[in-house]
């Protein structure tokens, strides 16, 4: 298991990554065994293949245009579904954008998330799931909120901790640099989780920062700070479980750099082609945490993959459901986008509502 002693062999400065097992799914060291039972094993790997096949479909809704923007969570899977597994009930999670495996586990419904990524704000009103805030489009501005609900768990004596996402762009934000100073110097109960995909939009990470890595950015705050190989679910689980378990003995916040890739575009509106090479998605492809996760599994006969595809199929009509459920939703009446504001409509918004009154005439109700 991941403990102090892996932690203090692992220095952020010396960019020594922690991983458990090589990317052909093989153990990395000899007599390694995983901390998870068989069953957890082989659940961990179709809750992968779920967050999967949701996330290819989700493309598919938004090509056909029944879906608007989408940020694809191709590749980066194993940081979801390793969170998901360790968050409990009464953990906060912080999300940015992309990491749909942790929503659902968290239990966010994909009726909800769709309808969300339908453009309803309704879809960001999680019925199911406990102590979640919504979907964060502003870049890292989730992560001073994540903060501040660590700062009341302490305040309120809570045994709990908050789990929250940032992008390697949002770790060039100020208000990631101010959450982590605040979570040290008040010794709050937060495990940041930068999910580091290598590009923010089109910016790689060597335009991002000058820093070995950006594990050791958590230092500077006196924040126990670790890089981790995101692909590999062993390892994440571990330090995640880990982290948990230091918060939960008062040690305050945690910062893990999960070093990822993002296979899909940064969302459906992007094409990665003009800005990455054929050879650096090839080199990230062999990486892929599922197939790892896969090779393992298959190695160790842990489960029949010839049920897979039957699996998928099942998947398939369940995620297609949730998707008619959402479509079946009543849409946002006009009005509720502009009344609650003000009490007295002021004069541009009512300028704004005119326009779109206008452009849905013309468009004949068309949205
Ligand atoms: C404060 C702010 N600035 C700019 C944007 C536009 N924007 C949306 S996503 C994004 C890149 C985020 O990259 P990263 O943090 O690495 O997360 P990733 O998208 O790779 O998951 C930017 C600049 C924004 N949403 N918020």
């Amino acid at each position: 298991m991941f403990n102090q002693d892996s932690l203090d062999k692992h220095r952020a400065l010396d960019n020594r990554m922690f991983q458990l097992l090589s990317e052909d799914g093989k153990p990395l060291e000899k007599g390694w065994k995983p901390s998870l039972s068989n069953e957890e094993i082989v659940q961990a790997y179709k809750d992968l293949l779920f967050e999967r096949t949701a996330d290819l479909m989700a493309v598919s809704y938004q090509r056909q245009g029944r879906m608007f923007t989408y940020p694809p969570n191709l590749g980066q899977e194993a940081i979801h579904i390793a969170t998901g597994m360790v968050i409990k009930e009464e953990d906060w999670l912080v999300p940015a954008f992309r990491e749909l495996g942790a929503w659902l586990a968290k239990g966010v419904s994909l009726r909800e998330i769709f309808l969300y990524f339908k453009g309803n704000e309704e879809g960001s009103h999680f019925t199911q799931a406990n102590r979640m805030l919504p979907v964060s489009v502003p870049i890292a501005s989730q992560l001073v909120h994540a903060a501040g609900l660590g700062y009341a768990m302490n305040y309120n004596s809570e045994k709990a901790a908050v789990f929250a996402f940032v992008g390697d762009g949002g770790t060039s934000e100020g208000d990631f640099h101010e959450a982590l100073n605040f979570a040290a110097v008040w010794n709050v109960p937060v495990i940041f989780v930068v999910q580091n995909n290598q590009f923010a939009i089109s910016v790689p990470m060597s335009m991002q920062t000058k820093s070995v890595n950006i594990a050791v950015k958590g230092l500077a705050y006196n924040v126990p700070s670790v890089l981790v190989d995101g692909n590999d679910l062993f390892a994440m689980h571990e330090v995640l479980s880990f982290a948990r378990a230091q918060a939960m003995e008062g040690k305050g916040p945690f910062l893990i750099e999960a070093r990822t890739f993002r296979m899909g575009a940064h969302t459906t509106s992007d094409d990665p082609t003009r800005y990455r090479t054929r050879e650096e998605e090839e080199h990230w492809a062999a990486k892929d945490p599922l197939k790892r996760l896969k090779s393992f599994i298959e190695a160790n006969n842990l489960f029949d993959l010839s049920q897979e595809d039957e699996l998928v199929a099942e998947y398939k009509k369940q995620i297609d459901s949730s998707f008619e459920a959402a479509e079946q939703h009543p849409e946002y009446k006009l009005d509720d986008v502009f009344a609650y504001m003000y009490s007295d409509m002021p004069d541009e918004l009512k300028r704004q509502k005119n326009i779109y009154e206008n452009y849905l005439n013309q468009s004949g109700g068309a949205k």
